[in-house]
C-alpha cells in the first residue's frame, strides 16, 4: 500500500538505519513514531537537529505504543524474537525492513550479497568491477550506507551488502543477482541454531534472477531457483555443474581462477591473500556475468583491488616480525579463514591475539585452527573460553599489552595476527576502533623501541 494510507509508522531503533528511515518518511511528510530500547539511542542527536518533534518512547517497548502502530519499521539490530514484536506480528502489523522501503524505488538492477564472511569484500570489488566497466554505481546496506540513503542517486546498478538481519525483514526486494557466499556460525544469540541463521541467509533468493553459490558448501544452495538460473563458484574446475561456471584450474604451474573451465587470472596476479580470497573474486565476477558484463572485460579491476581495511592487512613490518591487522574477524570462520591462509606463509612463529565478545559461539569449532598457531594470546570478555580449548595460551588484560607480549614471543620471520574470532563490543565502539588501536599500538613500540 502506498505509504500515506497508513495511518501510524513506527521506526523501531534509533541507529544508523532509523534516522535513514525517519529522514525516507518526513521527505515524503510522514511524521513517524520513534522507537529504541536504548536509553540513550545514538541517533537522538540528529534527530532533534531535524526539528521534527516526533514522539519518541526509549527503553523497553511498550505493548500499547507498538500495537497502535499500522506499520513498523524496524532495525537489524532489534530481535524480532522480542515479545512485543511477536505480539505486533500476531496482531497482523506489518513489519518490515528498510529494504522494503527501497524496493518502491529500485528502478535499476539490484545485486545482493550476503555469506557470514566475505561480505564487505565482495561488495566493495563488485562495485570497482562495475565501475570499470563504465556503470555507475550506487553501493549500500550493512557495509554502512543505509540503503535508504541511495533513493534518487544516479545509478545504473545497486550493489547491495545484506545481513541476515536485514534479509530477515525484506520480502519486497527484487535482486538481478544474490549471493549466499559461505555460512558458518555467526550471531548464535539472535539464532535459536544454524538452520534458523541459515533460512534467514536463504532469503536472499526469494525473489532473484540469478543465484550464486559456493560448491564448497551445499548450504548455500538455491532450492528453488531453475538450474539454468544459478552460477557456481568452488575450489575445482567444475565440468559437472553446466559451461558458464566459476572454478579454479591449474594453469603455468599455478592456480588460477577460471571460467567455463578456461583460466582467467592467476591467483599471483592479486593483492589478495589466501584461499578465501579465490573464492570472493569468483564470487564477484559471477555477479557482474550476471549483471550482464563480460568478466574477461573487468579483469584489470579484479588485479588492482586491494582489498578493505581491517581484513588480513599488513600494519607493517618491524625486525622482520609482520603485523597484520584482522580486526574485522568477529567470527570464527573468519579468524579460521585468516590462519589457514597465512599458515604456510609464515617460516618463523604465527602469533595470534584473539578474544572479545564472542557471540554465544562454541569455541571447540575453533581448535583445529588454534592447533596450527604457535602462541595464542587472549584477552575480553570471552578470552578465556578460547584459552580453554588449548594447553597453553598467554592471558592478557588490554590489546596494548598483548602487542607488548607478542613482541617479546616474535622470533624473526614470525607474523602476529590480530584476529579476534569475536566481536570487539566488549573493549571497543566497533571492528574499526580495534584495529586502530591495535596498529597504534605496534607503532608505538617500534618507536619506542627504535628511539
Ligand atoms: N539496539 C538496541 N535497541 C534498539 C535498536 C538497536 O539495543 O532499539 C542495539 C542493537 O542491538 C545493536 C545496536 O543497537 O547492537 C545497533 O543496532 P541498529 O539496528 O541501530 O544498527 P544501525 O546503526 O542501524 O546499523 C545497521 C547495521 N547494524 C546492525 O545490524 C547491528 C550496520 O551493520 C549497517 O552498516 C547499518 O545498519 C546500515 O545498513 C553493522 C553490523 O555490525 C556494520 N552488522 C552486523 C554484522 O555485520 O555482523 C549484522
Ligand atoms: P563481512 O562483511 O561478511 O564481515 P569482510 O569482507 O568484511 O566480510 O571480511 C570479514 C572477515 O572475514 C575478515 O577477517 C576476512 O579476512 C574474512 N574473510 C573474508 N572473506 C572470507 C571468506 N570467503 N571466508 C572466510 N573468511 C573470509
Amino acid at each position: 500500500a502506498a505509504l500515506d494510507t497508513y495511518e501510524a509508522i513506527g521506526v523501531v531503533g534509533l541507529g544508523q538505519t532509523g534516522l535513514s528511515c525517519v529522514r525516507y518518511l518526513l521527505q515524503r511528510d510522514i511524521e513517524p513514531v520513534v522507537f529504541d530500547t536504548r536509553a540513550e539511542p545514538p541517533g537522538l542527536k540528529e534527530l532533534n537537529e531535524l526539528n521534527a518533534e516526533l514522539e519518541v518512547h526509549t527503553g523497553a517497548l511498550e505493548l500499547g505504543h507498538i500495537l497502535a502502530m499500522d506499520l513498523l519499521v524496524v532495525s537489524p539490530g532489534v530481535d524480532l524474537r522480542t515479545p512485543a514484536l511477536q505480539l505486533a506480528i500476531d496482531a497482523a502489523i506489518p513489519v518490515v525492513g528498510d529494504m522494503d522501503l527501497f524496493a518502491r524505488h529500485a528502478n535499476k538492477p539490484v545485486i545482493g550479497i550476503t555469506g557470514s564472511n566475505g561480505k564487505s569484500t565482495v561488495t566493495r570489488l563488485v562495485t570497482d568491477l562495475l565501475t570499470a566497466a563504465g556503470k555507475k554505481v550506487a553501493m549500500g546496506g550493512n557495509i554502512g550506507v543505509p540503503v535508504l540513503d541511495l533513493v534518487g542517486q544516479p545509478a545504473d546498478v545497486f550493489v547491495l551488502e545484506l545481513s541476515s538481519f536485514q534479509l530477515e525483514l525484506m520480502h519486497d526486494l527484487h535482486l538481478r543477482a544474490g549471493t549466499i557466499l559461505n555460512i558458518s556460525d555467526d550471531h548464535m544469540d539472535r539464532y535459536s541454531d544454524l538452520r534458523d541463521y541459515s533460512n534467514a541467509k536463504h532469503r536472499i533468493y526469494n525473489r532473484v534472477d540469478v543465484a550464486v553459490w559456493n560448491r564448497e558448501q551445499e548450504m548455500t544452495a538455491p532450492s528453488l531457483v531453475p538450474m539454468n538460473a544459478q552460477l557456481t563458484f568452488g575450489l575445482t574446475p567444475s565440468s559437472e555443474h553446466g559451461p558458464d561456471q566459476f572454478g579454479l584450474v591449474e594453469h603455468e604451474g599455478e592456480f588460477a581462477i577460471s571460467f567455463a573451465g578456461k583460466p582467467l587470472l592467476k591467483a599471483s596476479e592479486l593483492q589478495l591473500t589466501g584461499v578465501h580470497n579465490l573464492l570472493n573474486v569468483q564470487a564477484a565476477l559471477a555477479l557482474v556475468y550476471a549483471y550482464g558484463v563480460d568478466p574477461y572485460q573487468v579483469l584489470d579491476a579484479a588485479r588492482r583491488f586491494k582489498g578493505l581495511p581491517h581484513r588480513c592487512e599488513l600494519v607493517g613490518e618491524y625486525q622482520q616480525v609482520q603485523w597484520v591487522n584482522d580486526s574485522k574477524a568477529t567470527n570464527i570462520g573468519a579468524a579460521e579463514a585468516a590462519i589457514f591462509g597465512t599458515r604456510q606463509l609464515v617460516k618463523g612463529k604465527l602469533i595470534l591475539i584473539a578474544g572479545g565478545d564472542g557471540k554465544g559461539a562454541d569455541f571447540a569449532h575453533f581448535r583445529a585452527a588454534l592447533k596450527q598457531v604457535d602462541v595464542v594470546i587472549v584477552l575480553g570478555k570471552d578470552g578465556e573460553r578460547i584459552a580453554n580449548q588449548i594447553e597453553h595460551a598467554v592471558r592478557v588484560k588490554t590489546l596494548e599489552e598483548a602487542v607488548a607480549t607478542a613482541a617479546e614471543l616474535a622470533t624473526p620471520n614470525s607474523m602476529v595476527l590480530l584476529s579476534p574470532a569475536c566481536a570487539s563490543l566488549d573493549m571497543f565502539k566497533n571492528y574499526e576502533q580495534r584495529g586502530e588501536r591495535f596498529r597504534a599500538a605496534v607503532e608505538a613500540h617500534y618507536g619506542r623501541k627504535s628511539a
